[in-house]
Parts: C-alpha cells; sequence; structure tokens
C-alpha cells in the first residue's frame, strides 16, 4: 500500500465516522493523519521497513494511527474501515460528492430520510422533501439537485494520481517475477488522462499462471474477479479494477499499441493497416496468416507509415495527421520546467514555511518560485489582508537574502470576488513581483457574470495570470460557465498568462482548452498550486496535461528563466 491510498482509506474512516456522528477529536485524528500521509516524500513502507523509521513522530501520527498504517501495509486494509463500511452504505458515502454535502449533512438525510444513494437523493429533491429538513431549505435542495448528475459521473472515475500510484507499484511488484519479461500499463492510465476508468496492465511471459498468482497475492488487490487463460481482472482496495493481460513478446508492441488506446485513434490506425493490405490487431500486424510485425510499438507505427506517437495524444485529434506530415513535436517535459509560480505556506493555508517550500524547490532544481498565499476573502484558509500581505512579503524578502540559488517572488493569489472587483486593491497589488488572479467562490454564476468578473481581472493592469481558470474539481466541483473564445481573446490581447493547475483534483485548464489557448499565442505556464513541500510532486501531472495539450517548451512560459519569462508581461 501506497501513502496515497492509505492516505483515501484514512479520509474514508473519516467520513464515514462523521456520518455516524463520532466524536470530532477522532474524526480529525484521521483527516490530519491523510493529510501527512499525502505530504509525505518518502513512501510509508520505506518508514516502516527501517529500524526505528520514526513514522510515529511524524506530525499528525500517533502510536494508533502508526499502528493502522502498519496493518494497511502488510495487508493493504483497515480493519476499522471494513466494519464501518458495512455500517453505512456505500450510497450514501456518494452523496459526499456532491459539493456542498459534508458528512454532517449527509449524515442527516440518511438517518432522517432513510437516502442511501444519490439515485433516492434525487428522488427526494424532486420531491421537495429536502428543503423541510432543518438546516437545509429551498436553495440547498436545488443546488443538490444539479450536484447529483456530476456526483454520479465522478463515481465512475479515478484520479489519475490514485490510479496511476496503483498501476506503478503493480507494475514494480510484477517485474520481479523472473518469469515476466516487460510488464507496462497501457490504457487511459498510459494516456494520461485526467481520470481512469480502470487499469490495464500488460506483461509478457510464457507462464501466465504464475503473473496471476502474483496479482492476486499483491496486497493492494482486494478480489480476482475473473481469471482466464491470459487475462485477470482484479479490484483493488481503492475500488478501482484492473486487467491484467499476458502476451507473448511477438505481440507485445501491437498488444500495447492497442490497449493504450484510445479507441477513436485505434480506429484510424487499423484502417490505415487495411488500406496497405495488412491486419492489424492486438496480436500483431499479419498479411494474410503472416505475421509481419508486432513486438515493438514502433514497428506497428511504421507499417502503417507513421512515427510513433506519444501515447498522450492518441485521441484521434489530429495527431495522426501531424505525425504523418512529419510536424511531431517534442512535448514539453518535467526536466524543462525552470519554475513554479503558484503556491502557498504557513501564512495562508500552506503546511510549510517560506523558507522549506523554498529550500524544497530548489532541491527538485527549480530556478524561482512565487509564494502566492490567499487573499482575505478566503477567510478559511486564513487569506490575506494587505497589511498582513505586505508583512509576509517582508518576510519572503527576508528569506529571499538567506537562501542562495533560487529566486523567491513576493506573489499573491488574489481573489476575483463575485461582484467582479478584486479582493485587494491595486495600490497594494501594484508592489508584488506576480500576481495570479482566481475564482473561487460563485463558480455557478451565470455566463455573463463569470465573464465579467475575468474580463476585469485581466484588464487589471496588475494582474499576470488567471490561476485554475474554469475553477472545477474533478471529484466535486463543476467547471465555471466560461465563453472561451472571448476570454482566450481577452487574455491574448492584455498579455495575460493562463495556469495549467498541476494540482490531480484540478487540472484546469483541461487539454483541450489549453491547446486552444496556444492557437491564441497564451503563454501557458504550469504550477503545482502546493501546499505542502511534497506538492511539487504533482507536477508531472500538469505537464501531463500539457502533452496532452500538444504543447511544446516553447509554449510553456515557465520553462524560461524568469527574466525572460518577465518580458513576456505586460508589466516588465
Ligand atoms: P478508461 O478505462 O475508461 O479510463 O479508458 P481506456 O482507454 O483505458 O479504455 P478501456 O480500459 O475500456 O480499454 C483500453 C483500451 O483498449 C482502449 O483505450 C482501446 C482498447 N479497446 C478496448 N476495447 C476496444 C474496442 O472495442 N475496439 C477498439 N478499437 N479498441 C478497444
Ligand atoms: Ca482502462
Ligand atoms: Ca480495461
Amino acid at each position: 500500500m501506497q501513502n496515497q491510498q492509505i492516505a483515501a482509506l484514512f479520509n474514508e474512516v473519516a467520513d464515514l465516522l462523521e456520518i455516524q456522528g463520532a466524536n470530532t477529536f477522532r474524526v480529525r485524528a484521521y483527516r490530519n493523519g491523510a493529510r501527512t500521509l499525502e505530504g509525505l516524500t518518502v513512501s510509508v513502507a520505506d518508514l516502516l521497513a527501517t529500524p526505528g523509521g520514526g513514522l510515529e513522530a511524524l506530525d499528525g501520527i500517533g502510536k494508533d494511527l502508526a499502528s493502522k498504517i502498519k496493518v494497511a501495509v502488510e495487508t493493504g486494509q483497515i480493519p476499522q474501515l471494513e466494519e464501518l463500511r458495512q455500517q453505512v452504505p456505500h450510497g450514501v458515502v456518494e452523496m459526499l460528492r456532491i459539493s456542498g454535502l459534508g458528512p454532517k449533512k449527509v449524515a442527516v438525510l440518511f438517518r432522517e430520510l432513510g437516502i442511501q444513494s444519490l439515485a433516492q437523493l434525487k428522488e427526494a429533491c424532486e420531491a421537495g422533501k429536502i428543503s423541510e429538513l432543518k438546516g437545509f431549505g429551498k436553495k440547498t435542495e436545488q443546488s443538490i439537485l444539479e450536484g447529483i448528475p456530476h456526483a454520479m459521473e465522478a463515481g465512475k472515475r479515478f484520479l489519475i494520481s490514485v490510479a496511476r500510484e496503483s498501476a506503478e507499484a503493480i507494475v514494480a511488484d510484477l517485474k520481479q517475477l523472473p518469469s515476466i519479461g516487460q510488464v507496462s500499463v497501457a490504457g487511459s492510465c498510459r494516456r494520461c488522462q485526467e481520470t481512469c476508468g480502470d487499469l490495464d496492465v500488460l506483461a509478457i511471459s510464457d507462464d501466465s499462471a504464475a503473473a496471476m498468482d502474483r496479482l492476486a497475492a499483491n496486497p493492494l488487490v482486494e478480489k480476482v474477479l475473473a481469471r482466464g487463460e491470459t487475462k485477470q481482472r482484479v479490484r483493488l482496495h481503492t475500488g478501482i479494477e484492473l486487467d491484467l493481460r499476458v502476451v507473448p513478446a511477438e505481440s507485445y508492441g501491437a498488444a500495447m499499441q492497442y490497449f493504450t488506446g484510445s479507441k477513436e485513434h485505434n480506429i484510424v490506425i487499423r484502417r490505415r493497416a487495411i488500406e496497405r493490405g495488412l491486419k492489424l490487431n492486438e496480436y500483431g500486424l499479419f498479411r494474410g496468416d503472416e505475421y509481419v510485425a508486432g513486438a515493438t510499438e514502433e514497428e506497428v507505427y511504421a507499417a502503417v507509415g507513421l512515427p510513433w506517437i506519444p501515447p498522450e495524444l492518441r485521441e484521434n485529434r489530429g495527431e495522426i495527421e501531424r505525425a504523418e506530415a512529419g510536424k511531431q513535436e517534442r512535448l514539453v517535459e518535467v526536466a524543462d520546467i525552470q519554475g513554479d509560480l503558484h503556491m502557498h505556506t504557513t501564512a495562508s493555508d500552506g503546511k510549510a514555511t517560506i523558507r522549506e517550500m523554498a529550500e524544497a524547490a530548489k532541491a527538485r532544481g527549480l530556478k524561482y518560485i512565487a509564494i502566492t498565499d490567499h487573499s482575505k476573502r478566503v477567510s478559511m484558509a486564513n487569506g490575506l489582508d494587505a497589511t498582513r500581505l505586505r508583512e509576509h512579503w517582508k518576510a519572503i524578502r527576508k528569506v529571499r537574502e538567506e537562501v542562495s540559488g533560487i529566486e523567491i517572488l513576493c506573489g499573491i493569489e488574489c481573489d476575483i470576488l463575485e461582484d467582479a472587483t478584486m479582493d485587494l486593491d491595486d495600490e497594494v497589488l501594484s508592489e508584488a513581483d506576480w500576481v495570479i488572479a482566481v475564482l473561487h467562490y460563485g463558480l455557478k454564476q451565470p455566463r455573463e457574470q463569470i465573464m465579467l468578473r475575468l474580463l476585469n481581472a485581466i484588464r487589471n493592469p496588475h494582474v499576470d495570470a488567471i490561476g485554475h481558470p474554469t475553477g472545477r474539481m474533478l471529484s466535486n466541483r463543476p467547471a465555471a460557465d466560461i465563453d472561451f473564445t472571448t476570454f482566450f481573446q481577452a487574455a491574448a490581447d492584455h498579455g495575460v498568462l493562463l495556469e495549467i493547475n498541476a494540482s490531480p483534483e484540478r487540472l484546469d485548464l483541461d487539454d483541450i482548452q489549453a491547446a486552444a489557448a496556444k492557437t491564441h499565442g497564451i503563454p501557458i505556464i504550469i504550477d503545482t498550486d502546493s501546499h505542502s513541500t511534497n506538492g511539487f510532486n504533482a507536477l508531472r501531472y500538469g505537464v501531463d496535461q500539457a502533452r496532452r495539450a500538444g504543447l511544446t517548451k516553447a509554449d510553456i512560459a515557465n520553462t524560461r528563466s524568469w527574466p525572460e519569462l518577465k518580458r513576456l508581461l505586460r508589466n516588465s
């Protein structure tokens, strides 16, 4: 079991306890533990394996949680959670995916109305039963009703961060087996999609039984759902299901190509094979009955007259035509990124100090960072007013003096308020090195008001970039209604940069929007929005999103040095 997975289980325990009305301190203990695990750079499994590894010494992890982590690493389970899951129906937990419905409200729906599923919740809303409950009201009822379709969709898929961590752990474990040659993840996970419906793993072996036994014994696996000659389907404790397919070496490339998808991409590739008198399937490329190729993806693509195409692009959105015309460009890579312009510290809702963030960024090879804590509107996150912000900047300048080898910018993540004004006035914004403007509240406003807010922010002479432009959260918050053509045109006209926020919950802009922004000539920044020193781990998800948008190093502003990036800004 990996950190993120255990953290997810702890969060689930906390949710379930809270739904049951348990003591707040108990609930908080699990949430704090989860947050600590999410923020760790080392794996808990390694900590446990090191004598005196110091799990208990970690912030938020006491004796009790430490022993639960140990059990989770060894068995893939938290026994208490299994019990709680028996007590609270799964459908009740699913209601938590609706934005605005926390465990306390869900508990009321469950206890007072006996609602046990999203479908029942929908019925109750439509019958007007929710608004009759104490603490709910008509507005809440309407907002719940609107959130149900999104919650139903989100439930079927898993965030890429969760999916990939599981997939990589399983691939690494299968690699240990001597009878396995190559093994790799395929499907949407290999294409670096934002979310995955299930995982697809391929392995070369002539002993498929050994491979399947090994997978079945993996502590991440909850249950074997089906097992055949060459294919096994399992469910992991996180809930995600995984297909393992065992193939012979001569089919590996063809199988990787086939099972990486997407279906839309594969249809065109297969058609190209047919046009060349070939037949392509997951076993290989054939002329009649004669095997022509299939051991590597490169030879499969070459046989249909194409260079190898990066998995991130395989959506049949023009990548095949570009590859054919020799117009494949080198996509941006994690190593190209020189700076990170969106992060938090203990001044607002971050876990680390300015200095800790700077040291961690430097250790990862970043050359500059902007500290962008929240502005005052975000009171829940201890947002800063002008006075506190100026104090904070003073502290940042001090750290800048003390830490060499990295540029530390005095920034701010400034809310664009519901009435389209900025949360901080121009005078204080004008003193910042870097201003990233964002929508946090009122995301459900009508398109006209959302656009007014975004356009006002873009026209504000002190705003350098718009962060997580749509405001969406993949698991529970739909995007704001944006007229993208107008938005991109305005950003391009005023020299405002746009962000791909790398947090796996956000990945905002998405691939299609980021590609559209590029056609307007807008430089994109990829930021981690780190709330701890481990937040920098998210960079790869942002880079993957940019790659799926077809973006190159030149398209990403923070692949430049800070002085060069500054030249892109209108205030330079
Ligand atoms: P997911 O799991 O919903 O996140 O998305 P994928 O892309 O991983 O889809 P999945 O797991 O159903 O199948 C993996 C890949 O296998 C898919 O991307 C393309 C290929 N594939 C599966 N079924 C078909 C099919 O009926 N026709 C074609 N051409 N390809 C298929
Ligand atoms: Ca899949
Ligand atoms: Ca699958």
